[in-house]
């Protein structure tokens, strides 16, 4: 899919301020750092969209952007960015949740995690919940190009292997610097987006 025209639309941190046309949302969750904003800049070819950082922290509210009236990328903060006072740990936990338990246009959580890791505890709660919510789910090894390219498949594996074991949950390797995972990524999200097309 080629998006023509990505938009950044709002930054949100209560409903009253999320987006009303009822577009399908593909959500970004993982922890601090992770890369989440720098996968909607990689996945439509654009530097600086999204704001990303060298330091974890650097989103703090819920970003919405409006992919050509098709759909939204929303860019979600971080878990575990331990340098937050406790007290906007708290908000900023609170402001998640509410749009994840809640939101009805969601139509895929894309949970990212660090290839070169095994999922932490926070982690674990977040994929938990995920899996408990019934949305649908691709988990993405990302960061893979910080690993030999002939590890990536073993690692993946791995990853899928320990948060689940079925196998149900589609499991992909993806980085921001290697081109080559984006087909497969797009490819899912465009299985995803069917019905919206
Ligand atoms: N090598 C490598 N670095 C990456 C990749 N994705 C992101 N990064 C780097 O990781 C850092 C964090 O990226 P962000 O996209 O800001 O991470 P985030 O998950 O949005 O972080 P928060 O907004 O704090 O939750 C930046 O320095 C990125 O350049 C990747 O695939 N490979
Ligand atoms: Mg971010």
């Amino acid at each position: 899919m080629i998006i023509k025209n990505p938009k950044f639309e709002i930054s949100c941190v209560k409903p009253s301020q999320y987006p009303s046309q009822g577009l399908p949302e593909i959500v970004l969750v993982g922890k601090s750092n992770v890369g989440k904003s720098s996968f909607v800049n990689t996945l439509i070819n654009r530097k600086k969209l999204a704001r990303t950082s060298s330091e974890p922290g650097k989103t703090r509210q819920i970003n919405f952007y409006n992919m050509d009236d098709i759909f939204y990328f929303v860019d979600l903060p971080g878990y575990g960015f331990s340098k937050m006072s406790k007290k906007e740990q708290e908000q900023v936990g609170k402001f998640i949740e509410e749009y994840l338990f809640n939101r009805k246009e969601i139509a895929l959580i894309v949970f990212l995690i660090d290839i070169r890791h095994n999922p932490s505890e926070n982690d674990r709660l977040m994929y938990n919940y995920i899996i408990s919510s019934n949305l649908p789910c691709l988990i993405l090894a990302n960061k893979a190009d910080k690993i030999a390219i002939t590890k990536v498949d073993d690692s993946v594996k791995k990853i899928q292997k320990e948060l689940n074991p079925l196998g149900d949950i589609t499991t992909l390797p993806f980085s921001s610097e290697r081109k080559i995972y984006q087909d497969d990524v797009w490819n899912f999200i465009e299985d995803i987006l069917k019905p919206a097309l």
